[in-house]
């Protein structure tokens, strides 16, 4: 199910979305199957240990409040021995397993340089600017291609906001001042799926002023060809109107 959500650019391209939904599916699966070992455990001793009116046993062994569970050898000790080893080894290969992926997502995947493409979102009251690498600004539509690595650097003219879609699983403070990097990426099967264009909602999650609520941008994921036909267009525009007058807004330092 995972494997073909898996991006085609490259073997170990992977979009945020997938590898949190991914961590929420295992980490999802382990607590059902964990959950289900402990309670129906529990239930069992319940019955078996259950009181039926009749006397103990001899040989039963019951525990005495203040005994230690340890180092008595004998069937105690070994069951002790048996849930503490399982209980670290599921603790430790998850911790791994999550922190290894976390680390990626944070990374992002391997491009060759060239194929780079850093936009840089600019937060204000109320809306978003997003300035290409060419100097071409956009407002409240981020047009990018699929298949590709897409980087931005988040900041605000103003005051803080917050950069995110939930839909990409991505989510970064837009501070005065203070950038931040982050990336996602969207495969041309989903932008195929939503009919050759694919829309994502953008948000600000940051309480930022009266039309806090109202601040969405989108972007928009169209076929690679497509953007850089569009792109090249954007360059020549950006080049006649940076001579009338240099570009507004960018990073202020
Ligand atoms: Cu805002």
């Amino acid at each position: 199910m995972i494997d073909s959500l898996i991006l085609q650019q490259g073997s170990d391209w992977r979009a945020q979305a997938e590898v949190f939904d991914e961590i929420f599916f295992v980490f999802l699966a382990l607590g059902t199957l964990v959950g289900t070992i402990v309670v129906s455990y529990t239930l069992w001793n319940v019955y078996k240990y259950r009181d039926d009116g009749s006397e103990p046993k001899d040989s039963f062994d019951a525990p005495v409040v203040g005994e230690l569970p340890t180092g008595q050898g004998g069937p105690k000790a070994k069951k002790l021995f048996l849930s503490f080893g399982l209980s670290a080894i599921v603790v430790i290969s998850l911790v791994v397993y999550a922190y290894g992926l976390l680390l990626y997502v944070e990374e992002g995947p391997e491009t060759d340089e060239e194929g780079d493409i850093e936009i840089l979102v600019e937060g204000y009251q109320f809306g978003w600017e997003y300035e290409y690498p060419n100097g071409h600004t956009e407002t409240g539509e981020m047009i990018v291609p699929a298949d590709q690595r897409i980087d931005i650097q988040v900041t605000s003219r103003d005051v803080w906001h917050n950069f995110g879609s939930s839909e990409l699983r991505i989510k970064s403070d837009a501070i005065p001042g203070d950038t931040n990097s982050n990336w996602f990426s969207v495969s041309s099967e989903e932008v195929e799926a939503q009919g050759g264009e694919a829309t994502f909602l953008v948000e600000c999650f940051e309480l930022c002023g009266s039309g806090h609520s109202a601040m969405k941008g989108q972007i928009t994921v169209i076929p690679e060809d497509e953007w850089e036909e569009w792109y090249e267009d954007t360059e020549g525009e950006s080049n006649s109107s940076r001579i009338d007058a240099p570009a507004p807004g960018g990073v202020s330092a």
